[in-house]
């Protein structure tokens, strides 16, 4: 088991998802006249009030690019956005906020570990180790970089109800391994990735660690420190931030003695015809004008879950989580992927209706208002090594409730019986 709670946890105040609701504009929605059951938090969440005024009052009170310019307006953005990174860096603990690196999501955070380190620090025969649940952010750049460098890939597999294989991670890694790369939770399973053990596996061999925590990063508490992971990659949008948000945690000395994989504006110190000096961190990884109120806004985002406190919304997620795998697991007809036992994962629940394919199920489930999201999750070789090719996925955030699981139940006996 990966998050064991700690003795605060039982202290955490509960959350009122009812209260928690009105902050959320979108949610007093009607979809085909039903109210909106948003259960697709996996794939991006919605945002409050707070997220949503935060970009408007950027753009009517303080609209202008960051780091060019001494003027006021320059002033008060780059301030901003600067203190966006430290709010992050408080989320996850990291030493410090310069460790941050804002990307537009995940996948952007993945690829600058593969193409700043990977591509110059891995050459042929090295090896990385992955485990076979890795989303393709976390795989496709290293098929890429396997077939441009010549490396080896290892792959860790999962056992049947999607739990990692640990006696085969520490097998895989060996003194040839350069770098272990792991999802902490997984999109389709939900099932959560002991990786403290794996990062302290890595670095008994030297090797280094990325942490995708994309899916856990929103639902958990998470602190870098204590990891000690040397990369750690997340979605803004997937924690209450707006699109085009993500960002990558590094260990300080890595981001400087790596070089950053975007050229151009705003990363450079100084530039002749004869070569160039980095900015200091992390505007060195930031090429370009940055989205900036988008950044500013994430920092909102992040403001927003620490006040509730992330043991609270682990805690009030864990009571949904248990209701609905109850509820799922009793149903006729139905097959749920992963690991039964909530200890082993989070609320992401994929599922299979026998005789209802997983489009058609999700079509009806938005009849009756209920979003979730149908298909293969961007994880093929997971999906393939567990003999699924599409499954429904309901992903459950702060603002669900148990009503709302009653709801989808009541969707899926009506598929059922407009399939039977
Ligand atoms: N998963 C889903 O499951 P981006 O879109 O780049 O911010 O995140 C990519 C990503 C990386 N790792 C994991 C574990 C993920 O789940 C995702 C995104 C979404 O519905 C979209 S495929």
């Amino acid at each position: 088991m990966a998050y064991v709670a700690k003795p605060a946890q039982a202290k955490a105040k509960e959350l009122d998802p009812h209260r928690i609701r009105e902050d959320f504009p979108i949610l007093q929605r009607e979809i085909h006249g039903k109210p909106l059951a948003y259960l697709d938090n996996a794939a991006t969440t919605q945002r409050p009030k707070v997220v949503i005024e935060t970009l408007t009052r950027f753009y009517e009170r303080h609209n202008a690019n960051v780091h060019r310019a001494v003027h006021t307006l320059s002033h008060e953005a780059s301030v901003a956005y600067e203190n966006a990174h430290k709010k992050v860096a408080k989320f996850i603990n990291a030493r410090s906020w310069r460790e941050i690196v804002f990307t537009r999501n995940a996948t952007e955070a993945l690829n600058l570990v593969a193409y700043a380190w990977g591509f110059w620090n891995l050459s042929e025969g090295d090896e990385v180790v992955l485990t076979i649940m890795e989303h393709h952010s976390n795989l496709v750049p290293w098929l890429m970089l396997r077939e441009r460098r010549g490396i080896v890939l290892q792959f860790v597999d999962v056992d049947d109800r999607g739990r990692l294989r640990l006696d085969q991670l520490r097998e895989a890694i060996t003194p040839k391994t350069k770098l272990v790369g792991a999802i902490h939770a997984s999109n389709v399973l939900g099932t959560v990735n002991p990786v403290q053990e794996i990062v302290e596996e890595a670095h008994r061999v030297g090797a280094l660690t990325v942490i995708d925590a994309a899916q856990s990063a929103p639902h958990i508490p998470i602190d870098v420190q204590e990891l000690d992971c040397d990369f750690l990659a997340a979605s803004g949008h997937k924690m209450l931030g707006p699109t085009g948000t993500g960002f990558l945690y590094a260990k300080r000395e890595l981001l400087e003695q790596m070089d950053p994989f975007l050229h151009g504006g705003d990363m450079i110190a100084t530039v002749t015809l004869e070569g160039v000096t980095w900015n200091e961190l992390p505007w060195k990884y930031e090429a370009g004008t940055p989205s900036i109120a988008d950044g500013i806004a994430l920092g909102a985002a992040v403001e927003y879950l620490l006040d509730l406190g992330m043991e609270a919304v682990y805690a009030h997620e864990r009571k949904l989580l248990e209701y609905a795998l109850e509820r799922l697991l009793s149903l006729e007809g139905l097959v749920v992927y992963g690991p039964h036992d909530p200890e082993d994962r989070l609320g992401v629940i994929s599922f299979n209706v026998e005789g209802v394919h997983p489009h058609d199920l999700a079509g009806i489930l938005d009849e009756e208002g209920i979003a979730v999201r149908s298909g293969h999750h961007c994880a093929q070789p997971l999906m393939a090594r567990l003999g699924m090719d599409n499954t429904a996925r309901a992903s459950f955030y702060l603002y669900n409730t148990e009503d709302e699981i009653d709801r989808l139940l009541e969707g899926i006996q009506k598929a059922q019986r407009l399939f039977r």
